[in-house]
């Protein structure tokens, strides 16, 4: 539920003081204080080599991590976790989607899922903030997970920061999701980028991100501007590609709308660039929507340097090749052409 995310996360923003920013990385945040937690009994294996096998899907589980090794880590977007973790594992017999919720856990879980081999990363959630009433804050969720026949899956039930307690596991089928793919309109402008990957550095539009800071400068149209993009995370989630695309806003009142339809959970935003990157923390304006989710924001601007900012909403694993495309209506000129002198127009693209 929409409205339910939204509320949690502001929450979640507020207690830790970080407004969402337009930043490449993601932010840091405190660690929980565990409740006194109830006693269970059955229990995951100590590591791979000793996973307690599911027979059958839906399963349900619960035990403790307290006393067990912190032989895995993984990071979704958390780094650097010493939590003990415990380790089930399923044998494919057919293609099946499952959903692996440690929602009703009692401590600020983490869950992962590995195929065949250590560190090949199917599914990975720290916080799922749509878990319906968990007993405590920040456990893990992960909606769908795809699982195809005969290959292992190993579930690692792990913990935030060095969180370690009891858990509650269950696993359910789901149904499949249908493949979102985002396909690039004839009239689309290639945003120009090309896929990031291990050890890129943005030196092409990463706004603020990037030092000097650069753009891809947006010409003013009467019709509707299109740009086709691509994004995603990179260095093992530690960060994600940020496209910043320039307006030089020229009418006493600007009516801009963005629209945006991406194959990644997406953030969309207006930046107000006129303090300076030094200056600036904050998003003006921002949405977040899933992947294959159309979302459009509409803002009344006065004149002056703005940007539009998509990037992933999180570090998660979306491949560099991911599409969106991102539409921009009403940026509009209003420097007469005539009377515009050649550096004004120069001005505008830069
Ligand atoms: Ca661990
Ligand atoms: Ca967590
Ligand atoms: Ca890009
Ligand atoms: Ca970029």
């Amino acid at each position: 539920m929409k409205f339910a995310t939204f509320a949690v996360l502001a929450i979640f923003v507020a207690a830790t003081a970080f407004a969402v920013s337009p930043s490449n990385s993601p932010v840091e945040k405190d660690p929980i204080t565990p409740p006194v937690m109830p006693d269970f009994g059955r229990q995951g294996g100590e590591n791979i080599g000793s996973a307690a096998p599911i027979p059958v899907i839906p399963f349900s589980d619960s035990g403790t991590t307290i006393g067990y090794v912190d032989d895995y880590d993984e990071q979704c977007p958390y780094t650097g976790s010493t939590s003990p973790d415990v380790v089930y594992s399923y044998v494919a017999t057919q293609d099946i989607c499952v959903s692996v919720s440690l929602c009703n856990s009692f401590y600020d879980t983490k869950v992962y899922v590995y195929e065949d081999a250590v560190g090949n990363l199917v599914g990975c959630n720290d916080d799922n903030f749509d878990c319906v009433n968990p007993p405590v804050s920040f456990t893990s969720w992960i909606p769908e997970v795809i699982m195809l026949a005969g290959h292992t899956y190993y579930v690692v039930v792990d913990g935030y920061f060095g969180a370690s307690g009891n858990y509650v596991m269950d696993i359910t089928e789901v149904e499949c999701p249908t493949p979102c793919v985002v396909e690039c309109p004839p009239d689309g402008i290639d945003e120009g980028e090309g896929p990031c990957y291990d050890g890129y550095v943005d030196m092409y539009n990463a706004g603020c991100n990037s030092v000097p800071d650069t753009y891809v400068y947006v010409a003013p149209s009467t019709e509707t501007i299109t740009y086709c993009g691509l994004n995603g995370n990179y260095d093992n989630n530690s960060l994600r590609d940020t496209d910043w695309y320039w307006m030089d806003l020229t009418c006493e009142t600007n009516t801009i709308t963005l629209c945006v339809e991406a194959e990644f959970p997406v953030i969309m935003g207006f930046v107000d660039m006129s303090p300076g990157c030094d200056n600036i923390t904050s998003f003006y304006s921002y949405v977040i929507a899933g992947e294959c989710e159309p979302i459009c924001l509409t803002e009344v601007l006065p004149p002056g340097p703005w940007c539009a900012f998509v990037s992933t909403s999180d570090w998660l694993n979306i491949p560099c090749d991911s599409d969106y495309v991102l539409t921009i209506d009403g940026y509009e000129s209003c420097v007469p052409v005539e009377d515009a002198s050649w550096g004004s127009i120069k001005a505008l693209y830069r």
